[in-house]
């Protein structure tokens, strides 16, 4: 069976004699393997952009890494020289929209440092599988970050990565001293943050990319994927290493079958990215402005096998085969997807809110745990320690986004407790190591219970804390502090977060 290509290939395929055709006519050959057909290229030669081919991507955004950019659609930031793009990231306060346009989010504006270039070829150039091919000369120093790479067109599996990211091209910090190596990534598996990453590396040596121009593929099809330096085949990744996962109506996750996300309409970006999550800031070594030059971008088509590309392939032993990721084991915990949307959610009141369930952690010893009836409270947790290294706590297999909620609140009474001066301490963990770190509560004294309400921004302000609110699976840790634990006997109840 063979599926429809996407729809802008089979256009183009269709005026074959027509505009591919002239684009064939007149441009360069295929470089590599036998069978290519040239479907789409832009050589530069013009004076100004193709704009039936480009769009600029303008705003202050930081890409979602925290980088230092606003991309401009300005002359300053991109232009054609010598029958090359160029693309110019400087130093430069600028200020513009705080997120991309599209996403119409009324954000305002934002003013960050340095000011660069990103174009697409979203919804003018929209491909799926083929050879892509682009030859650059690359921008580098602390902090300087150039990609060529394709994001979903129409990200049919959801929101970054679920509907993939292929890196074809990424370096960060090249300078004389560092290694000169690029990188080659997919990103898929399910929605940020449970999205995972796979990838491998070109070592130049002694070439450095930053002098010279270099052709930097990738051979994108339907069941493997694989990266080139001037038709050096360096990587491979088979679609057995890869997985899309979504969130279906019923509120579980499910597998996509076949080889999503990578079987859609994909486009091509290109941008220089200045500092960010990755590379970290520029500093003083780093000599601005920096140009990324581009002197094609060429996108074939194997014929006469357009989808798989076994006819047309290119493949050397020597490339690493890169396993990637194994999709997770869905977990059907029954729950209703909703159930974090009311102003008041009892993760346990008299038994646990699914999906959350009580769990612990013993390093030695046992934590003997127990569902009680307590007069007036219906059900209550009790917890006793025979040992002195255990945590006790509520726990979902997802991160929730609590950043609508106030705080936490729960009831504890400690029933026994015959340390010196024990104290107590609570977590919040967004998927240990992620969270807040020991947070010290004091309880009422033995046999009376405290309310306890505490604020999730004294939770996220906490020293130490690394909690990121948009992703809490653990919504309370619990515990005698950590090595003076034994014989205590405590007791919680009605353990809510509140908007
Ligand atoms: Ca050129
Ligand atoms: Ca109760």
């Amino acid at each position: 069976m063979t599926k429809p290509l996407s729809p802008i290939f089979a256009l183009c395929l269709a005026n074959l004699a027509l505009s591919c055709g002239a684009a064939l006519a007149s441009g360069p050959e295929a470089l590599v393997g036998e069978g290519w057909a040239l479907v789409w290229n832009d050589e530069f030669d013009g004076t100004e952009l193709d704009q039936a081919k480009w769009s600029w991507e303008t705003n202050c955004w930081g890409g979602g890494n925290n980088e230092l950019q606003c991309y401009t659609d300005r002359e300053d930031n991109s232009f054609l020289r010598d029958g090359k793009l160029v693309i110019r990231a400087q130093k430069e306060t600028f200020t513009g929209p705080a997120e991309p346009l599209d996403w119409n989010s009324g954000a305002g504006d934002r003013t960050l440092p340095y000011t660069s270039a990103r174009l697409r070829t979203k919804n003018k150039g929209d491909w799926t599988y083929g050879r892509f091919e682009i030859r650059a000369k690359l921008p580098g120093g602390q902090g300087i970050w150039p990609a060529i790479w394709m994001l979903p067109s129409d990200w049919v599996y959801g929101a970054w990565a679920a509907s993939g990211e292929m890196d074809i091209l990424e370096a960060v910090n090249l300078t004389e001293e560092a290694d000169k190596t690029v990188h080659g990534t997919l990103h898929y598996g399910r929605e940020w943050p449970a999205n995972v990453q796979s990838g491998a590396s070109f070592d130049f040596g002694d070439v450095d990319p930053r002098e010279t121009f270099h052709t930097y593929a990738v051979e994108w099809g339907q069941r493997e994927i694989r990266w080139y330096v001037d038709g050096v085949h360096y990587a491979t990744q088979k679609s057995s290493g890869w997985y899309s996962q979504v969130l279906g109506d019923d509120g579980f996750f499910e597998d996509v079958p076949g080889d999503a996300p990578f079987d859609q309409r994909f486009h091509l970006l290109l941008n220089i990215a200045v500092g960010g999550n990755w590379p970290g800031p520029p500093d003083e070594t780093t000599e601005m402005p920096v140009e990324f030059e581009i002197d094609h971008v060429r996108v074939f088509q194997c014929v006469d096998d357009p989808e798989v590309l076994d006819a047309c392939a290119t493949r050397h032993r020597s490339a690493t085969r890169v396993f990637g990721n194994v999709a997770p084991e869905i977990l059907r915990i029954e729950y209703d997807p909703k159930v974090m949307d009311a102003d008041v959610v009892t993760i346990f009141g008299d038994e646990d809110l699914s999906p959350f369930t009580l769990g612990q952690y013993v390093a030695n010893g046992t934590v003997g745990v127990a569902r009680v009836e307590e007069e007036g409270r219906g059900l209550v947790t009790e917890l006793r320690y025979d040992t002195n290294e255990a945590v006790v706590y509520w726990q979902a297999p997802f991160g929730f986004d609590l950043t609508g909620f106030d705080r936490v609140e729960f009831d504890l009474k400690v029933v026994a407790d015959p340390r010196e001066d024990g104290r107590f301490m609570m977590k919040m963990d967004c998927f240990y190591p992620c969270g807040t770190g020991d947070y010290p509560i004091t309880p009422a004294p033995t046999g009376e219970w405290q309310h306890m309400s505490v604020p999730l921004s004294d939770l996220v302000s906490h020293p130490g804390s690394s909690l990121d609110l948009t992703n809490v699976n653990t919504p309370l840790v619990i515990f005698p502090s950590w090595g003076d634990q034994k014989g205590v006997v405590m007791r919680i109840d009605d353990l809510n977060l509140v908007r």
